[in-house]
């Protein structure tokens, strides 16, 4: 076994990695950029190394960096987490090269499931089924047009071969939309994966997403623990996922294990990896395969007891997995909620800042897999996970009743989070029949109703400051809380306070933080590209209509008028860089 390992990621993940690390009694060292000095996967390393500047092509992303503090630290290993190198076959040859073990299987596994085209190719040679369509790279629209007609027919799914998590996937429902769609995932694969190459599959109306979890080693054994059901997604960003899948019973249990296992071994896989696919009818297709560990393998280990991590760890050190598929015994029911520092009252606006208060829940069934504490930081340099809340119960409404429990004890202060939305969603009737709610994450009103509560007007100077102070009194015997709404005091509102969060200012939001503020301009909540103008100068538009799209770490985060009124000023191009402040537009009342 290693004596130690570098962990070449941030955040949640980086930790949940380091705790793994620590219970197998592997030293672990920690990497970060300028603006995670301060983080908690710093803080839980025994180690810690700067990779370099802000930026994540500046630090997580730097491969002779990494191999560098692998050298000066004497890591044996590098865990590449998800994101950011994981699914880097580059990386992982250079690791070989510098022999320093990748914690994940082979370059050549990793290259052949990245090209989409490549992968689908080897699935249909083993058996496995693929969702009809090319396994060649189609070169034209015309050559698209005619595959259509012959084979696959209308409504067809144009994929970008890099692609892969919804990224340069567009839709034809007719002929008169291939054009549009073979252009714009072909331009999104060049745009992110510098691939212009695309395929076709037939459209599957109203899929859903189900995907299992294997595992392997270097001795021949692969195992799967079941599948999960990540439907709940909107912008291919998954928001929930559960295990086991409402809609899988124990025949398709086993027939969807099988596909996943034939998929491993298909490319001598190693460690722990997850197929995806698409379940309709009872019917379920391969979709493409993630060489890493996953945002939501948590709900696996809540249903198996099998710890994900410590397994992949095992395989790359060479040793057997520690369970035989037999062993594998499946008990009740977990979800989780991806807590992600964004807006859903605003198209899921990005809203980073710093946490004031916080307060995680707990108690049975509870797990939150999170990288961060008071006082941390969430940048809009890097992906908005601010943590992960599962939960484990017998049953799915009992998991649902428990996990309405616990984002009601969980306290994040100082951010705009998606608490309330899982809140709002996991009370939904259609939640509750286990339905995909694709309808509910698109409905406007629906989601404008679970905006966050109006700041008062904002003040020029200190002097008309309005605080909010929260107190606990005892009338009587009898506990009450009061809010004393005014002027701000100025003894020591820290110390002797009931919480810090007690103590909320009430002044307007910062523009930054919420994508908008109480005055004209629309400011760009993130640093990051243009990548979509839906307006016009002098267009009126409605608070909420959606004015720009911004394409930041492979993400792209809508960006919505924050008041009614006609666009006086547009000041932003497509294509062009955007900083996190800048103005986009100002909106004046009509
Ligand atoms: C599809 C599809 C329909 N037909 N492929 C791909 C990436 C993943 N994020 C969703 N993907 C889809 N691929 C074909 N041929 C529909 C989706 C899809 C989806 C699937 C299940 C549950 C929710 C979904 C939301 C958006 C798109």
């Amino acid at each position: 076994m290693f004596q130690k390992v570098l962990v070449a990621n941030r955040g949640e993940i980086a930790v949940r990695i380091i705790r793994a690390l620590q219970e197998m009694g592997i030293a672990s060292v920690g990497v970060y950029s300028e603006l995670d000095r301060d983080a908690l996967h710093v803080q839980r390393a025994d180690e810690a190394y700067l990779l370099g500047g802000p930026t994540a092509a500046e630090s997580y992303l730097r491969i002779d960096r990494i191999l560098e503090v692998c050298a000066e630290s004497g890591a044996q290993a590098v865990h590449p987490g998800y994101g950011f190198l994981a699914e880097n076959a580059a990386f992982a040859k250079a690791c070989e090269d510098a022999g320093i073990t990748f914690i994940g299987p082979s370059a050549a596994a990793i290259e052949a499931m990245g090209s989409k085209t490549r992968a689908r190719e080897l699935m249909k040679a083993a058996g496995v089924p693929i969702v009809p369509g090319t396994t060649d790279p189609v070169e034209s629209v015309d050559d698209a047009r005619r595959i259509i007609q012959s084979d696959i027919g209308f409504p067809v799914a144009v994929k970008a071969a890099g692609g892969g998590g919804g990224k340069g996937f567009r839709v034809a429902l007719s002929d008169d939309e291939l054009q549009d769609a073979f252009e714009g995932a072909a331009r999104e694969g060049e745009k992110f994966f510098g691939d212009s190459t695309v395929y076709l599959e037939r459209y599957l109306p109203d899929p859903r997403h189900v995907e299992v979890q294997v595992l392997a080693d270097r001795h021949g054994n692969v195992i799967h623990l079941g599948e999960r059901d990540c439907s709940v997604q909107r912008r291919h960003q998954k928001l929930i996922e559960e295990s086991p899948a409402p809609a899988v019973d124990e025949e398709l249990r086993e027939r969807i294990g099988r596909i996943g296992v034939e998929a491993a071994r298909a490319v001598d896989y190693v460690g722990a990896g997850t197929v995806e696919g698409l379940l309709q009818d009872g019917e379920y297709f391969f979709l493409e395969m993630n060489t890493r560990v996953q945002v939501e393998h948590c709900v696996t280990e809540m249903t198996t007891g099998v710890d994900i991590v410590r397994e992949g760890i095992r395989a790359a050190a060479g040793e057997a997995l520690s369970v035989a598929q037999d062993d594998v015994v499946l008990r009740g029911h977990a979800i989780e909620c991806r807590i992600n520092a964004e807006d859903a009252s605003k198209n899921f606006a990005p809203a980073p800042g710093q946490i004031t208060s916080y307060r995680e829940p707990a108690g049975p069934g509870v797990r939150v897999d999170s990288g961060v504490g008071p006082g941390s930081e969430i940048t809009p340099m890097y992906d908005p996970l601010v943590a992960k809340l599962i939960v484990w119960d017998a049953d799915r409404e009992q998991a649902t009743q428990r996990m309405l429990r616990a984002l009601a004890e969980y306290e994040i202060g100082g951010l705009k989070t998606l608490l309330p939305f899982h809140a709002a969603l996991l009370a939904t009737e259609q939640w509750a029949r286990g339905e995909t709610c694709r309808d509910l994450l698109e409905d406007h009103d629906w989601l404008k109703a679970l905006a966050f509560p109006k700041a008062a007007p904002a003040t020029d100077s200190d002097e008309g400051e309005v605080v909010e102070h929260a107190y606990t009194v005892e009338v009587s015997g009898r506990k009450f809380d009061v809010k004393v709404i005014g002027p701000p005091y100025g003894g020591a509102v820290n110390g002797a306070a009931p919480a810090p969060a007690a103590t909320k200012p009430r002044r307007a939001e910062r523009a930054g933080g919420s994508g908008g503020g109480g005055g004209d301009e629309l400011v760009s909540p993130l640093q990051g590209n243009m990548w979509k103008v839906l307006v016009e100068q002098g267009q009126e538009v409605q608070e909420g209509q959606l004015v720009c799209i911004i394409e930041a770490m492979k993400m792209e985060n809508e960006i919505a008028a924050h008041k009614a009124g006609v666009i006086e000023r547009l000041a932003v191009k497509e294509g062009e860089p955007i900083a996190s402040g800048a103005t986009i537009a100002v909106i004046k009342a009509a």
